[in-house]
């Protein structure tokens, strides 16, 4: 039998540049071109070929995805999601937000990852507030992990304790709560 969905998603502290998925998701900007927080890490992590890759791809839309190789990261891809520009919430921030888990995991499928590692995406430099975006993940995540048996792990990686508790108790009010594993990494 699969395993269920609950012992299908981990909860994790620390850098997710040195979580060693199949693929590691980005929060990335519209070029693609490298910026600050978890992208500057993914970038200086990976090494100069990641942004000449990245160079090749012309950006990608708000609320979609684009999939690299991983270069010097223990990640074989890095999928560069690029979430909203949180505003007020009326402006189409949950779908935008909603379609980079989706691109992201249909790219992971595509490109054989069974293993696939997500930031809080938009939580920092864009202002996302940190429970709305982890409530989205969630349910983004629990549909199609669900629909796509070949995801075998999906991993959030939270950069700090206030995250890792906010998705903590998120996943808990689904009764997603066998998951949590607390390593640092
Ligand atoms: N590992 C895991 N999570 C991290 C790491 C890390 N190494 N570093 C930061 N975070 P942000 P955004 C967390 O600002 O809000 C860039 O300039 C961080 O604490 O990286 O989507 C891009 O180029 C936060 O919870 O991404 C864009 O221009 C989460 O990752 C813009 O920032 C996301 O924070 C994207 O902003």
């Amino acid at each position: 039998m699969n395993p269920s969905v609950h012992e299908r998603i981990r909860l994790r502290k620390g850098d997710i540049t040195r979580v060693e998925a199949d693929a590691i998701v980005n929060a990335a900007n519209t070029s693609l071109l490298g910026g600050g927080g978890v992208d500057g890490a993914i970038h200086r992590a990976a090494g100069p070929d990641l942004l000449a890759e990245c160079r090749t791809l012309g950006g990608c839309p708000t609320g979609s995805a684009r999939i690299t190789c991983g270069y010097k990261l223990p990640a074989r891809h890095v999928i560069h999601a690029v979430g909203p520009v949180y505003r007020d919430g009326l402006h189409g921030e949950p779908d935008l937000l909603a379609g980079c888990y989706r691109t992201a995991l249909r790219l992971a499928v595509e490109n054989g990852c069974k293993s696939v590692a997500f930031p809080a995406i938009s939580c920092g430099i864009y202002g996302y507030p940190i429970r709305d975006a982890a409530r989205i993940a969630r349910d983004e995540v629990v549909a199609f992990i669900r629909e796509h048996p070949e995801i075998e792990q999906v991993i959030f990686v939270l950069f700090d304790d206030r995250a890792y508790d906010v998705y903590e108790e998120v996943l808990h009010e689904a009764g997603l709560t066998n998951g949590s594993d607390d390593h640092s990494s």
